[in-house]
């Protein structure tokens, strides 16, 4: 399969993430990328494109303007008002305050902040605008007839909904390439995501319709991030009643179990009458993965690519999670390889 890629996820390079009560060098770092590079080339997964420049009517599809335009002038807002660190929020719209957006940059990115983790530098915008183009060229690729394509884009999306940014992500790359695919025309959508932590962004954009289905397997939230999102009984809403599923799992949880947990979640997509989908691919499900509690290892990932492969769907690849940063690579491209060998 095709895989899309730049250069320009570099832009994104922060020094900050708040974890532990320290301010440490980020988990979502520019190396990751380049190991899963590495590892395409290695594998001769297939050829390696430039993203197109799509512009912002196709992320607009799925993000509030507000919210865009906050991420396009956040740095520089937040440097002019004479910060001399990195853009991190601290003070949020809790239970009983106003929901309303504050003048002040940092009122802002508390309004617009779903976790306080993710620092905004310079750099970040157009990072983010990037990993979208590399998303939507890649949704392209389906439409053009390939049977599938791989995403190869940082920074991740999952954890961006409509009109929020955290958990490392700013634009929801897998959102905005699966209502790309609708806009071109299929008339149902599937997004499968197996990125450890719940896809609450993505959940979030598709909640009330019935056209694109969500599926996640990821940690407990009782246990871990988003904490706020991805329980069992989230299950759609209105229109979009039953078209979301959580299959949350504890902490500890072997392929045994997780793999039980996706043969549910891929007879559900279908089920849905899907033609196309779109898998949100975050590999930090790995044992030695840093932040993360599931027990995976390196060949399950080629075991579950190919049991995705059954669906015998044209699929779209979106890169997410994974911090064990040196085997990202491997187990990313054994998701692509099982995926292939079918
Ligand atoms: C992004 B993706 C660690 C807290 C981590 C954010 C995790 C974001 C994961 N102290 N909080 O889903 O891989
Ligand atoms: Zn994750």
């Amino acid at each position: 399969m095709k895989t899309v890629y730049t250069d320009d996820h570099k832009l994104r390079n922060v020094r900050t993430e708040l974890h532990g009560g320290l301010l440490v060098s980020p988990h979502e770092c520019p190396e990751r990328a380049q190991f899963v590079l590495d590892q395409v080339r290695a594998v001769r997964l297939g050829e390696v494109i430039a993203p197109l420049r799509h512009g912002l009517e196709p992320v607009l599809r799925v993000h509030d303007t507000g919210f865009v335009e906050f991420l396009g002038r956040a740095w520089q807002d937040w440097s002019a008002a004479g910060n001399r660190g990195e853009a991190i929020p601290d003070c949020w719209p809790a239970r009983r305050m106003a929901q309303r957006r504050p003048l002040s940059i940092t009122g802002q990115l508390g309004y617009y902040a779903m976790a306080g983790e993710t620092s905004i530098g310079p750099g970040t915008w157009e990072a983010a605008q990037a990993a979208a183009d590399v998303a939507l060229t890649a949704a392209a690729q389906l439409g053009a007839g390939e049977r599938s394509a791989f995403a190869l884009c940082r920074p991740p999306g999952h954890h961006a909904a409509h009109d929020l940014y955290g958990g490392y992500c700013f634009l929801n790359n897998a959102a905005i390439a699966a209502q790309s695919l609708r806009d071109r025309g299929a008339n149902r959508v599937a997004i499968l995501d197996v990125d450890f932590h719940h896809g609450n962004g993505t959940q979030d954009i598709f909640y009330d319709r019935d056209d694109v289905l969500f599926v996640s397997v990821h940690g407990d939230p009782r246990e871990a991030f988003p904490y706020f999102s991805g329980y069992a009984d989230e299950s759609g809403a209105g229109r979009g009643a039953g078209c979301t599923l959580n299959l949350p799992l504890p902490a500890g949880s072997t392929f045994e179990a997780w793999s039980a947990a996706l043969e549910t979640g891929l007879a559900r997509v279908a089920s849905h009458g899907a033609d196309a989908l779109v898998v949100s691919l975050g590999v930090d499900t790995y044992e030695a993965d840093p932040i993360s509690f599931f027990k995976l290892r390196s060949a399950d990932f080629s075991t579950y690519g190919r049991m995705i492969s059954r669906l015998d769907l044209p699929t779209l690849f979106v890169l997410e999670g994974g911090y064990a940063v040196a085997d990202v690579g491997v187990n990313v491209v054994n998701v692509l390889t099982g995926f292939e060998i079918g």
